[in-house]
């Protein structure tokens, strides 16, 4: 299987804090690689062989308080 790159849309961070916290969400989501959180940029990407884990990514990023979307 091949890694997509995925970027995800991230509303409502403010702070280190905020990207501290999407990045932990995604680093809890088994599959997902190369994970890094733009806060300034609002966007977080990670690689994935497997395309229902973005639906997850978005959907448990929102659940910790962020407005996901896939890019
Ligand atoms: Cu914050």
């Amino acid at each position: 299987m091949n890694n997509n790159k995925v970027s995800l849309n991230v509303e409502g961070m403010s702070c280190g804090h905020c990207s501290g916290m999407v990045q932990k969400t995604l680093e809890g989501i088994e599959g997902l690689s190369n994970i890094s959180v733009d806060l300034d940029g609002k966007k977080a990407y990670f690689e994935t062989a497997d395309d229902n884990l973005i639906e997850k990514a978005v959907k448990q990023v929102t659940e910790a308080g962020y407005k996901a979307s896939k890019e």
